[in-house]
């Protein structure tokens, strides 16, 4: 007889902007992540559009941005038979559920996110969208509407998970237990969870960036991503010990070592012992890269012919998250009284 006590497998929700280039950054800290849960989890994961407005946009590049995201993920690994894949505008209860959020929040909590103060620190405060800073209440929402359990992001989203915890326990504790309250799943440290640009190894590797010489684009043409990394910002050390994993002392040969480390499934440190010069890392690096890009390029140059396949998995991808999140979502409506 089958057991009643099988355990269930975990839940797992994640999302991706689909505002600019995807890039190496978001494929190691997150998108591979994403691939592996597939086979150990329920997993549901979603191209944010909604959250893409929070910047202008050209209505038909929205559009074709999603498809290509969409597209990219199935590329990478994403299997609509083993997870399910959507817009984040195709599920209604997204948005009904951040606005419970926002009235759950504090302003002072939203004005701590160090997102929202980056995002803002070039163009100022005012001008900014209203959405930029309530942005962190519907990734709160994302979360919560599918009872995730495990939220695979990179370091970087650390912040925007503790908040959606506490807005979670908070709720929780007002209204009774309506939320399960998620764990962030980030990589450990030197494995990916927060690659930096290679130009200028203090900042992170991002979509929207103005240094785009050191940002390694999934769609970069092969010759391109080799001389980007050639062209890598490492120090003026030589001699013993110079290839060394610290982070502090070495920010760019550091990147280096975690890129190939990552790739290989290997200790950084470990790989350095390998190496005394630093033209021979990046040669590595470059070709553990290129292994890594290539196939998903030319399985994305398949799909990319195929919009109507990838359309389906989206339709029936908000199917089922719609009868998910509609669920979650009238349990919070009743908790709060509506
Ligand atoms: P933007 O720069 O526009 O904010 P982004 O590059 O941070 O975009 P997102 O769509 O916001 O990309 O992030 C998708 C996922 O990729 C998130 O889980 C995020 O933590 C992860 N990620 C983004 N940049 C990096 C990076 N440099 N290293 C590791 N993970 C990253
Ligand atoms: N805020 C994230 C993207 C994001 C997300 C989510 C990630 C939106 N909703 C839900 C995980 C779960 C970012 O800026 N990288």
């Amino acid at each position: 007889m089958l057991s009643s006590a099988t355990p269930k497998p975990p839940r797992v929700l994640s999302g991706i902007q689909p505002t600019g280039q995807p890039h190496l950054g978001n494929l190691l800290g997150a998108i591979r992540y994403w691939v592996e849960d597939q086979t150990v989890g329920d997993c549901y994961y979603c191209v944010v559009d909604l959250h893409g407005l929070t910047v202008p946009g050209d209505p038909a590049e929205r559009r074709q941005a999603s498809m290509t995201m969409a597209t990219l993920l199935l590329a990478a690994g994403l299997d609509p038979e083993s997870c399910t894949l959507f817009l984040q505008s195709h599920v209604p209860a997204h948005a009904q559920l951040a606005w419970l959020m926002e009235c759950t929040a504090s302003f002072g909590e939203l004005a701590r996110m160090t997102q929202f103060k980056d995002k803002t620190a070039k163009g100022g405060e005012q001008t900014a969208r209203v959405g930029l800073f309530t942005y962190p209440c519907l990734m709160a929402a994302d979360i919560l509407a599918y009872d995730a359990d495990r939220v695979p992001v990179g370091e970087d989203q650390r912040q925007h998970l503790e908040l959606t915890r506490d807005l979670a326990l908070r709720f929780n504790s007002t209204y009774g237990p309506t939320f399960v309250i998620p764990q962030a799943a980030i990589p450990r440290p030197g494995r990916g969870a927060r690659i930096m640009n290679l130009a200028d190894p203090t900042r992170k590797m991002s979509k929207t960036t103005d240094l785009p010489s050191g940002v390694v684009g999934l769609f970069d043409e092969p010759a391109d991503i080799e001389r980007k990394i050639k062209r890598a910002v490492t120090d003026a050390d030589t001699g013993p010990g110079s290839v060394r994993y610290d982070r502090e002392a070495k920010p760019g040969v550091s990147n280096l070592l975690e890129l190939l480390a990552t790739l290989r499934g290997e200790d950084p440190q470990r790989v350095a012992d390998r190496y005394s010069r630093y033209g021979d890392l990046k040669a590595d690096v470059a070709t553990a890269v290129l292994d890594a890009v290539e196939p998903i390029q030319r399985r994305y140059r398949e799909l990319s012919a195929q919009p109507d396949f990838v359309y389906d998995v989206l339709k029936t991808g908000a199917k089922q998250a719609n009868a998910v999140a509609a669920a979650t979502l009238q349990r919070a409506y009743d908790a709060i009284g509506l």
